[in-house]
């Protein structure tokens, strides 16, 4: 069985998201940023939860919280139409300022049309091959939700490379499109592994780009608290329903799991049609630590 797959504004998305994609491409089109707002963007499996509970405990003064992260930092494509999250989430009248996730594309995601009220946004990329794996192992956790995927590891990863997963298109556009954005003033381009190699500094890195400055002893703690083991003392955070696996979101957290799962026929395969589109753009990758 194959993945069911919508075609939003160009974008696949899973089936579970919405029942009326056409309500969803209304709603994306048609989203008001605020000056205020913060965007936490990525690929999805890329260290998006990791980000958003850094930027949360930011603005949160370094606060651990059992709400919901899916409730303290909301996913924009979720909220909008999702049967459930609908009457859970309100984003649109959500008090500033708003953190939000998404996995939108550089050219669906919304902005303000005026470009001195641009928002900030926070992409976070990772490489492939352990996107591939994570997004492979997230599959167990769609099914709970009807998005049917039951096939084998091998076949998941030519979908991937395809850009036919449970959604969001083809990795290395995805990213690229992101990666020409890096300079902007309103961007910030983090890539999982460097946070991997030194978080604290990222917890830094990311203070300062939203100008909150942070006391030695509330950096410390953030940068603690947001390790992997950290956020796994706060599990129930991280779960949207109780049919939720709690490792779905927090599940090894390591760099180099692919090499658990890649032959070398598919690492070849890989290095040819996807890596090899990053040659000359400047973006490189960590594989293994
Ligand atoms: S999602 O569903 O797209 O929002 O998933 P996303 O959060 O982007 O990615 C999940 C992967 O990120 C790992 N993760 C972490 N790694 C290290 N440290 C911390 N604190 C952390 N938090 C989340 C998570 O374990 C998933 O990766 P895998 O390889 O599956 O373990």
């Amino acid at each position: 069985r194959s993945l069911r797959l919508w075609d939003v504004l160009g974008v696949k998305f899973p089936e579970y998201f919405t029942k009326h994609p056409a309500l969803l491409a209304d709603y994306i089109s048609n989203f008001e940023t605020r000056p205020d707002d913060v965007f936490v963007v990525s690929y999805p499996k890329s260290g998006t939860t990791w980000v958003q509970e850094i930027v949360w405990q930011i603005y949160n003064k370094g606060a651990v919280s059992s709400v919901k992260q899916a409730l303290r930092v909301p996913f924009l494509e979720m909220a909008a139409t999702h049967e459930k999250l609908v009457e859970l989430i309100h984003l649109k009248t959500l008090p500033s300022p708003r953190l939000i996730k998404s996995h939108l594309t550089y050219s669906t995601t919304p902005r303000s049309a005026n470009k001195d009220d641009q928002c900030k946004y926070i992409y976070v990329a990772r490489n492939p091959k352990d996107v591939a794996v994570s997004y492979f192992h997230f599959t167990d956790y769609l099914n709970l939700f009807g998005t049917d995927y039951n096939g084998p590891w091998e076949f998941f990863a030519k979908l991937f490379i395809e850009g036919n997963v449970v959604g969001y298109n083809v990795w290395n556009d995805h990213v690229l499109d992101w990666w020409k954005h890096r300079d902007d003033p309103n961007v910030l381009f983090l890539k999982y592994e460097d946070l991997h190699k030194d978080l604290p500094s990222h917890v830094q890195i990311i203070a300062d780009f939203l100008n909150k400055p942070l006391s030695d002893e509330l950096f410390s703690r953030i940068a603690k608290q947001c390790t992997l083991k950290g956020m796994q003392e706060n599990m129930t955070s991280y779960t949207v329903d109780d049919k939720e696996n709690t490792s779905a979101l927090l599940r090894k957290g390591v760099v180099g799991d692919w090499k658990n799962y890649f032959t070398p026929e598919l690492n070849e395969r890989f290095d040819k049609e996807v890596l090899s589109k990053l040659k000359g753009t400047g973006l490189e990758f960590e594989f293994q630590m």
